[in-house]
């Protein structure tokens, strides 16, 4: 039997895909609310294809609960912060999680550790726990790291099918941890030690905010001199070595804007492209409320109460808000003094924010010029009830005429 521990957006699909592939689960995490959602039926959040696999996980006998179990193979893939001033990575809740597990876990466990982290965590935080705890790892436990690559919104199709590492202290135990997920992962599983398993995942989701950093200063300087930096990214693109990415309004979400700074803080005088890229990317929201001014002044628009941003989550089609951009530009505006910006999205049905709409057509009518935060599929589709509004189009998805860009 395996023990999940944390069942959020990774450690629940995680466990799902398990127990809907044959293998024994139980699902553990400590608020009350998830677990008794769950027991119940009900999905704690939205994903393409999670209902269908819910309901396979389930009729399947996956159970949850908020006790950690006495088995021999444990996930934990509980959330790891980072403090914004160090730009270091918090384990607390993974050593806690750890702790929890050495309390009932038999000799001889495995504890796989999902949460990102960043590189050296596992020696510097959760060996010297295990051993104070009288546990040897290697002997007593053997600790794995098996970080998760899915993206939100594909998340589903990702844990089918995309590569994975295992990092193990154990090569055999690497081995037979890479048959547990081999139970649905389709695609290469590699096994290495665990300090590479670390650094790799840090390093893919650097290499993607880099790329973006590198988007948006290229937007910046086509911006400088009336350029068309997609259309400029388009035609570089067909070079068969060269791939950038897209400028946006910012970079949001619990992986690319955060992970990154974990090298920039364990290596602030070697991480130095990587500490200007994200600077760069953080800069993004305040760069598009200049433009915002910018072209109110141009239209001769004065009330920025009639300035709406469509979408508030961190990237299109799902209801994930963590870090989102429009977040980040609601902060700077209110340290601009500039309150009164309107907010609608299609996946938010709480009231997260100030001025938020529920409908779309009431924020319509309630604004003159829209900025379009987020590439939703919805904003595409209903592309034509926004003309006749100014527009400032950040994910160049409208296709009308008159459109303003970043
Ligand atoms: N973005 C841009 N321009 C682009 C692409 C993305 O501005 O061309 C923005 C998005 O709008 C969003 C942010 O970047 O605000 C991040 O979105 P994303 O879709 O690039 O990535 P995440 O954060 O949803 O998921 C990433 C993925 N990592 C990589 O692609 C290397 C995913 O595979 C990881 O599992 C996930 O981080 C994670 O959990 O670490």
């Amino acid at each position: 039997m395996v023990n999940v521990i944390g069942l959020g957006y990774i450690g629940l699909p995680t466990a799902l895909m398990l127990a809907s592939h044959g293998v024994e689960v139980v699902g553990t995490d400590y608020n009350e609310k998830v677990v008794q959602s769950l027991s119940a039926g009900r999905m704690t959040f939205k994903e393409e294809g999670i209902e269908e696999l819910f309901c396979a996980a389930l009729e399947a006998g996956i159970t949850f609960t908020t006790d950690y179990q006495k088995t021999d193979t444990y996930i934990i893939s509980v959330p790891t912060p980072y403090d914004k001033f160090s730009k270091k990575v918090d384990p607390a809740y993974v050593v806690s999680a750890v702790k929890s597990v050495l309390s009932v876990a038999p000799k001889g466990a495995v504890v796989v550790i999902e949460s990102t982290i960043s590189p050296g965590t596992i020696d510097k935080s959760v060996r010297p726990v295990i051993e104070e705890l009288g546990f040897k790892p290697g002997k007593d436990i053997h600790l794995v790291h098996a970080p998760e690559r899915i993206i939100p919104g594909n998340m589903v199709y990702e844990l089918l099918h995309n590569n994975r590492t295992i990092g193990a202290d154990d090569r055999e135990v690497g081995e037979r941890i890479k048959e547990l997920y081999a139970s649905f992962c389709q695609g290469e599983i590699v096994v290495t030690d665990i300090r590479t398993a670390e650094m790799t995942k840090v390093v893919e989701n650097t290499f993607r905010a880099v790329n973006i950093a590198f988007a948006n200063e290229l937007a910046k300087i086509c911006r400088h001199d009336g350029m068309d930096v997609y259309e400029i990214i388009r035609i570089c693109n067909m070079h068969p070595r060269v791939n950038i990415l897209q400028p946006g309004p910012g970079v949001g979400g619990h992986c690319i804007s955060v992970d990154p700074w974990f090298l920039v803080g364990d290596y602030p005088s070697l991480a130095k492209v990587i500490d200007e890229s994200m600077r760069t990317n953080d800069g993004m929201p305040d760069f598009v409320l200049e433009r915002v001014y910018e072209i109110m002044r141009e239209n001769g628009l004065k009330d920025i109460s009639r300035v709406g941003l469509y979408g508030l989550t961190y990237k299109e089609n799902v209801d994930d808000v963590r870090e989102s951009p429009t977040l980040q530009l609601l902060e700077s505006q209110a340290r601009h003094l500039a309150d009164g910006l309107k907010v609608y999205d299609p996946f938010i049905e709480e009231d997260l924010v100030d001025n938020q709409y529920h409908s779309l057509d009431d924020f319509l009518s309630d604004v003159d010029m829209v900025v379009i935060m987020v590439k939703h599929t919805q904003i595409k589709e209903n592309m034509r009830k926004l003309s006749g509004k100014i527009i400032l189009d950040c994910q160049n998805i409208i296709d009308l005429p008159n459109v303003y860009h970043i």
